[in-house]
């Protein structure tokens, strides 16, 4: 393919535009927000990402385009937002068909539109096909649709886009094999071609398993603190079983696709779905937790002041930029709401003031607090632990081996 439009230059349109251009495709990167376009046309890079930089220069020298306005291209790659209602818990496409109505209004015939943006099972038939009929477009004739969602995972995206296998749903097996062609550009894995309703429902399912996997180490978590039992000795030692392999508990599910996906399949299917269900509820219950957990230990050293408590970690993860859904903002909607005020805070990853008694200096917030509560494992706190030596702790994310420290 001479030439491909990427649409939405988030944490997924960026990089996979990025690396097409440094694998000799032609690619113009589309973004309705004209503050993206003006500071990618600047050179300066919209979140931080393991070897973005490097990858970015790369696709500059190779000709990449930045735009706010929709070109002429052999394919399009849609990489927006698939937001949730947030009562019905349904998919909001709103964005995925206004890209579909911009991509119509200028694209030549055989164009292929590949939607990279998780989607809930079925969307495409429910929302995305009357698209093309309304505006008088016969699939497989004039145009093509495909589902290739995204895999990768923030913090290793590079490496992921490489070498992770990939899902191509098509209606034609040849327009899935020119699709395959044109990731085989970069992606060194194996690449399965599928009907489009499969390639949906399997990148849900990929979300939502991790996500009950990860409610069951929570509600183990929980059911260990009522016991007085130490949860990751017990985890440490269950995985050594050839067949076990339990995963991390820890604050809370941030990030916006395994906190969201799985309410797809909620949302469609509120009858059948009642372990995803539960899942989602014990994932979600964990910021209150923490937060039970900060009372007992203030009540236990006399302390009545959320003033002198600190926060680190305003991320859904270590080592990413990326606040949404993060389990410290779910924690400080829950604070915000039962004390009016929010502890002090400081995140090496947040630049920008997100919270109110945000700090950008680790020092002054370390001399400001009596307590540290760890919400996120940055390699940033792994090499200073010793700076909290003296404060009292909660390791949330068990990363700490200071005396005394308290776990979740
Ligand atoms: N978490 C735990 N315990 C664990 C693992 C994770 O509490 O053992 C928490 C994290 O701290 C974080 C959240 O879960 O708050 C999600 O983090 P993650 O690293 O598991 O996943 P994401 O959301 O960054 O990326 C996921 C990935 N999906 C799977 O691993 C199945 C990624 O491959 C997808 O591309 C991405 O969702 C997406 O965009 O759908």
């Amino acid at each position: 393919m001479k030439k491909v439009c990427v649409v939405g230059l988030g944490y997924i349109g960026l990089p996979t535009a990025l690396i097409m251009a440094t694998s000799g495709i032609s690619v113009v990167g589309v973004d309705y927000d004209c503050e993206v376009i003006s500071q990618l046309k600047n050179g300066i890079l919209t979140f931080e990402e393991e070897g973005l930089q490097k990858l970015f220069n790369c696709a500059v020298d190779n000709g990449i385009e930045f735009t706010d306005s929709y070109p002429q291209a052999e394919a399009y790659i849609i990489a927006v937002p698939t937001p949730y209602e947030p009562s019905s818990k349904r998919i909001d496409p709103k964005y995925i068909i206004s890209a579909i109505n911009s991509v119509l209004d200028v694209c030549c015939k055989d164009a292929i539109i590949i939607i990279e943006s998780t989607v809930s099972p079925g969307t495409i038939d429910k929302y995305v096909r009357p698209v093309f009929v309304q505006r008088g477009k016969k699939l497989g004739h004039d145009v093509h649709i495909a589902h290739a969602p995204e895999r990768i995972i923030p913090g290793c995206m590079i490496y992921e886009l490489k070498n992770n296998p990939r899902t191509i749903g098509v209606d034609n097996v040849e327009i899935g094999q020119q699709i395959s062609e044109l990731y085989q550009t970069f992606c060194k894995a194996e690449i399965i071609i599928t009907d489009i309703r499969t390639a949906e429902m399997t990148k849900v399912v990929e979300n939502t398993f991790r996500d009950i996997n990860i409610a069951f180490a929570n509600e183990l978590c929980k059911i260990c603190r009522k016991e007085n039992l130490d949860v990751y000795e017990i985890i440490r030692i269950a995985n050594m079983h050839p067949r076990v392999n339990i995963l991390k508990p820890g604050p809370g599910v941030g990030g916006h696709c395994i906190s969201v996906d799985p309410w797809f399949l909620v949302g469609d299917h509120p009858e059948l779905s009642l372990l995803i269900h539960e899942a989602r509820k014990i994932n979600d219950s964990m910021p209150e937790f923490v937060l039970s957990r900060i009372n007992e230990i203030m009540s236990k050293h006399g302390i009545d002041d959320f003033s002198r408590i600190g926060v680190y970690g305003l991320t859904y993860k270590e080592d990413v930029d990326d606040v949404r859904e993060s389990p410290t903002l779910q924690m400080f909607d829950k604070i915000t709401r039962h004390l009016g005020q929010v502890p002090k805070v400081f995140d090496p990853m947040v630049k920008h003031d997100v919270v109110p008694n945000q700090y950008q200096d680790f020092d002054l917030f370390l001399a400001d607090v009596d307590v540290v509560i760890i919400m996120v494992g940055h390699s940033h706190i792994k090499q200073n632990m010793n700076e909290l030596k003296g404060k009292i702790i909660l390791d949330t994310r068990n990363i700490c081996n200071l005396k005394d420290v308290y776990k979740l």
